[in-house]
């Protein structure tokens, strides 16, 4: 008799965590690869170079957050304490799809601005998915690359 309570019990505790697990809500959509955390868009988000040395600021996007198509971005160049670096100037932009293993095929321009800012044009973003954009700067001293990662919705 004890015993069959305790089966029924752990029984029950098995249910009770497969239902707790069943009602969470699950990774779904275009951007479900867990091995990929996109990052979450607000204006002024910034993101380190991978070298410490120049880092990206993005000031604006529209359309804001980052959309399947055509996307224009405001963006700084920015040091290690988040101060603009004048003397920055970008060389690359990079889009990627990191789980499918292609890029855009339509070439970003940049236009260089004041105090380290740029207007970067033609953004596009071919497909939904997680898409990284990596921008690669340099000042005097250094090269560096920075990369966000958007979840871009269809
Ligand atoms: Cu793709």
């Amino acid at each position: 008799m004890l015993s069959r309570l305790a089966f029924a019990l752990a029984a029950l505790s098995l249910f009770s965590a497969c239902s707790g697990e069943s009602t969470a809500p699950g990774p779904s959509g275009p951007c479900s690869d867990a091995t990929l955390a996109p990052d979450e868009y607000v204006a002024g988000l910034t993101r380190a170079g991978k070298n410490g040395t120049v880092g990206v600021k993005l000031l604006d996007a529209l359309p804001a957050p980052p959309a399947a198509g055509s996307n224009e971005w405001e963006v700084q160049l920015i040091d290690a304490s988040n101060g603009p670096l004048p003397n920055a100037i970008i060389t690359k932009v990079r889009l990627w799809m990191p789980s499918h293993g292609h890029g855009s095929g339509v070439t970003p321009t940049v236009t260089p601005g004041e105090n380290g800012k740029a207007t970067i044009k033609a953004l596009e973003f071919v497909m939904p998915g997680v898409w990284t954009v990596t921008v690669s700067a340099q000042n005097e001293e250094a090269t560096d690359e920075a990369t966000f990662a958007f979840c871009i919705d269809g």
